[in-house]
């Protein structure tokens, strides 16, 4: 139900809530692989009296982070969680059984867990013992929110995002070079947000050896670097380049020479396809991937299908000559790929445009 233009939607109060455990869940945003990010928040009344969100695999749920703040006050009170509470014990015990112990009321879920460990069941226990659950609640948001892990655990392969930026004539402005020499600091500050938040960074052989990018977040305050991947199919690239520091993936060939790579401690995942490579970056716990180019690589996931999200700047300079984003066969019109959900936003001069090519 859409309001009417110029009228701000207005939020009912479980919304409100959910939207607060949305943003606790941010936090833990890029670094949770292969977990989720979650969030909670328990309320009192109309007061929030605890918050959490999930920090690291291993370490402990948001619902235990938030129960703990709220001590004694969650006692007859309202937990808003974005994603189902777990009901099996994994490297945790399970969250359905703290929130019951705590004496909560009623549990406000934005969607279903599908591990297919806890799906359904996290609900039915908290049922069980009495609870009042609601499902649903901003669902939309959350989804789109853990797309990464709901992708590794129902595909068994990372969430893809393409990022590019080009000029208004469509060129990339130099091979590979992230933002490009015409995006402004807004663009490059959301890129570096992005990297922060997904949990790898892959780029192609061909970028490396014209760039030798960082793939880093530098320059974000609180920013943590995401996982280089290199797909470089003959391995050969220069294993001294700076995209290879401690945890870095080497996608290759079955029978690619990689002991100079090896030799100088970096990760190898071999892959006769595509398909088959991004399942390895699944095995190694990385549930989101930050595609940036370049035209090879992207052009390559594209005909076969692998990228699930698109982010694209476009700044508002004619160049002319130049790289197209994307290399081999043009499609005819009626084949183009079209995005859905698309959003529009500016950015300092430069606009940014995103859309959805799979569902998540
Ligand atoms: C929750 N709250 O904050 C998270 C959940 O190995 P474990 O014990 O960490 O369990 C991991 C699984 O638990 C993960 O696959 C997902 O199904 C769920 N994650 N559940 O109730 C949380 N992170
Ligand atoms: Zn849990």
């Amino acid at each position: 139900n859409a309001p009417p233009p110029g009228v701000a939607a207005v939020l009912s109060a479980d919304e409100r809530f959910m939207t607060l455990a949305l943003s606790e869940a941010a936090r833990g945003l890029g670094r949770t692989a292969p977990n989720p990010p979650v969030g909670c928040v328990i309320v009192q009344g109309d007061e929030v009296v605890g918050r959490g969100f999930h920090p690291r695999v291993g370490e402990s749920h948001a619902e235990v982070f938030a129960l703990r703040g709220a001590g004694a006050r969650a006692r007859g009170g309202t937990a808003y969680v974005t994603l189902e509470p777990c009901s099996h014990h994994g490297r945790t015990p399970p969250c359905a059984d703290a929130l019951i112990a705590a004496g909560v009321r009623r549990v406000v879920l934005a969607a279903l867990d599908p591990n297919p460990r806890v799906s359904g069941r996290g609900v039915q226990r908290l049922r069980d013992a009495g609870i009042e659950v609601t499902v649903g609640v901003l669902e939309a948001e959350a989804v789109r929110q853990q797309a990464g892990f709901r992708s590794a655990m129902v595909r068994g392969r990372p969430w893809v995002v393409a990022k590019y930026a080009m000029t208004l004539d469509g060129k990339v402005a130099a091979l590979g070079e992230g933002n490009g020499a015409v995006s402004g600091p807004e663009a490059r500050e959301r890129t570096m947000r992005w990297r922060n938040e997904l949990d790898a960074l892959a780029i192609g052989s061909g970028t490396l050896g014209l760039d030798d990018p960082a793939l880093t977040t530098r320059g974000m305050p609180g920013g943590r670097d995401p996982r280089p991947v290199v797909f470089d199919r003959r391995a050969a690239s220069d294993p001294q380049a700076r995209a290879w520091r401690e945890e870095a993936v080497l996608v290759t060939a079955p029978d690619s020479d990689v002991a100079a790579h090896e030799a100088a401690g970096i990760t190898v995942q071999r892959a006769g396809s595509l398909p088959d490579a991004l399942s390895g970056l699944a095995g190694l716990g990385i549930n989101s991937v930050l595609l940036e180019g370049g035209p090879t690589l992207l052009s390559a996931f594209l005909r076969q299908g692998l990228v699930d999200e698109v982010r694209v700047f476009v700044s508002p300079a004619l160049l002319g000559a130049g790289l197209s984003p994307l290399t081999g066969p043009t499609r005819l019109m009626h084949e183009a790929q079209a995005l859905r959900d698309v959003t529009v936003e500016s950015l300092g001069p430069d606009v940014l445009i995103t859309g959805l090519l799979h569902d998540i």
